[in-house]
């Protein structure tokens, strides 16, 4: 076989394995930081009352006092929170304070894992129109 087709051949190959390293790197990276493991209300979840609180419970321990919590509803609206308290290690409450009608809410969170990586996401959850 010619030398040059023999280096092209280790040039591709070499490619290929730069590109598997890639790809493992950025999947297996993202698992170690912290993220939202769940919450209550859940994401998409569709509620027959409005809840009494927000729950988020994290992979890591999240940093309470660069924790945000918002929840928006119809027409914009912001619902009143209490301050966020901490449930357990890695999990933040905030007591409702305003009235929820029924129509769809968004929750944004925002914090910090103890390595100083940020974190933010959203998610929405319906409370139902009471039955009659
Ligand atoms: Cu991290």
């Amino acid at each position: 076989m010619p030398l040059s087709l023999a280096h092209r051949r280790a040039r591709a190959a070499a490619s290929v394995v730069f590109a598997i390293v890639l790809l493992a790197t950025s999947a297996s990276a993202a698992p170690f930081h912290l993220h939202l493991l769940k919450s209550s209300p859940a994401a998409n979840a569709t509620i027959a009352a409005a809840p009494d609180s927000i729950r988020l419970s994290f992979s890591q321990t999240p940093e309470l006092k660069v924790t945000s919590v918002t929840v928006t509803g119809p027409a914009s609206a912001s619902v009143a929170l209490a301050p966020l308290a901490s449930a357990d290690s890695a999990t933040v409450v905030a007591r409702v304070k305003g009235k929820m009608s029924p129509g769809t809410y968004t929750v944004a969170w925002h914090t910090m894992a103890k390595d100083g990586h940020v974190a933010r996401g959203t998610f929405a959850f319906t409370v139902a129109p009471a039955k009659r």
